[in-house]
Parts: structure tokens; C-alpha cells; sequence
């Protein structure tokens, strides 16, 4: 028997945390011997959306093929981790239910705190109107109206938005 695949989609603002979670959920996986794939926003461009920008079409479309890539790798047994910013509701929805086992993860952290910590001072250059359509200064960010989990990054560690998501999968029944 094989093991139950299911696509756990983190989204949210460029710095909120997503990729630091979902790499500790990746781990936590693993380590209990669990198939796992990551799908991050930032590889998945250098390699199969290098084609895309960054305007409403070109995002959708990013989120397409991630979802696409997803749906295969779910269907097999894979916990596929995904983690881009996915700014659009109605597109996070479509992926939704095209792949059916799915947990949308909120990572929830204000504009002002991602702007502060600007890991890669990405924020600076958006404020500075060096990069163009930047999601939270002069693009759009949709919150989910009902994701499985949201973490609060700014009131909550890394360790405990990690164990929240497990408790989540495991409450449903994936792990
Ligand atoms: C938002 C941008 C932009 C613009 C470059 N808007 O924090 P990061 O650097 O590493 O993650 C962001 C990443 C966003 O790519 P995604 O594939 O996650 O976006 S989407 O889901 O909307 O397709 C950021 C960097 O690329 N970046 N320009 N204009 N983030």
C-alpha cells in the first residue's frame, strides 16, 4: 500500500517565511520517512517558469505549472511542499481543485515586518521603483479567505508554525 500523497501550498507576502517552514515541514517529514518534494518559488523559476515575469498573467501562469507538477507527484504518493508568494485567489483555488488533496498554509506575517527583516533588500529596490510589481507595494496580495493553517510569523516561531502544519496533516489524516 502505498503512501497518501497530498500538496501542502504555502503562500504569502516575500519574506513572510514560507520557505523557512516549509523547509522545517519538509525535515520534520523526511525524518519520519515520508516522500517528500519541495517546489520553491525561487528554484522553480530558475528552472521551469524561467520564461515568466511577474505580471498578473505571468504569475498565474507560474502557478499553473506548479500546480501541474504538483497534481503528478501528489497523485503518487508524494508530500509535495510548495512555496511561492501565489498572490491570486481564484488561481490558488483552481489548483485547489484540480488536485483535490490539498492544505493551504497562510503564512501571515504584515507588510511592515517583511519589510523590515528584507532579507534580500528586494523591498528597498520596490520602494525605490527599481523593481516594478511588487507584490504587497505596487501589486496585489490576496489573503485566503479559509486556509487549513495560518502562522503568524511575527508572534510565532518557526517551530511552532512547523508543528502546527504537521498537526494539521495529521488531523487529516496524511501522516
Ligand atoms: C514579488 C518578486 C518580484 C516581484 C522578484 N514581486 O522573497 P523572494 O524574492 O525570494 O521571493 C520572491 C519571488 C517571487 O516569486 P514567486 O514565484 O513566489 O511569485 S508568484 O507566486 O507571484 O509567481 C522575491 C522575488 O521572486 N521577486 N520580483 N515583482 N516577488
Amino acid at each position: 500500500r502505498q503512501q497518501r500523497g497530498v500538496t501542502v501550498w504555502f503562500t504569502g507576502l516575500s519574506g513572510a517565511g514560507k520557505t523557512t517552514i516549509s523547509k522545517a515541514v519538509a525535515q520534520a517529514l523526511q525524518a519520519r520517512g515520508y516522500k517528500v518534494e519541495i517546489l520553491d518559488g525561487d528554484i522553480v523559476r530558475e528552472n521551469l517558469t524561467k520564461d515568466l515575469g511577474f505580471s498578473k498573467q505571468d504569475r498565474d501562469e507560474n502557478i499553473r505549472r506548479i500546480g501541474f507538477v504538483s497534481q503528478l507527484l501528489t497523485r503518487n504518493g508524494v508530500i509535495v511542499i510548495t512555496s511561492a508568494i501565489s498572490p491570486y485567489r481564484e488561481i490558488r483555488e483552481e489548483v485547489r481543485s484540480r488536485i483535490g488533496d490539498f492544505v493551504e498554509v497562510y503564512v501571515n506575517a504584515p507588510l511592515e515586518t517583511c519589510e523590515q527583516r528584507d532579507v534580500k533588500g528586494l523591498y528597498k529596490k520596490a520602494r525605490a521603483g527599481e523593481i516594478k510589481q511588487f507584490t504587497g507595494i505596487d501589486d496585489p496580495y490576496e489573503p485566503p479567505l479559509n486556509p487549513e493553517v495560518e502562522c503568524s510569523t511575527n508572534a510565532e516561531s518557526i517551530a511552532q508554525s512547523m508543528e502546527k502544519v504537521i498537526f494539521k496533516l495529521e488531523e487529516m489524516g496524511y501522516v
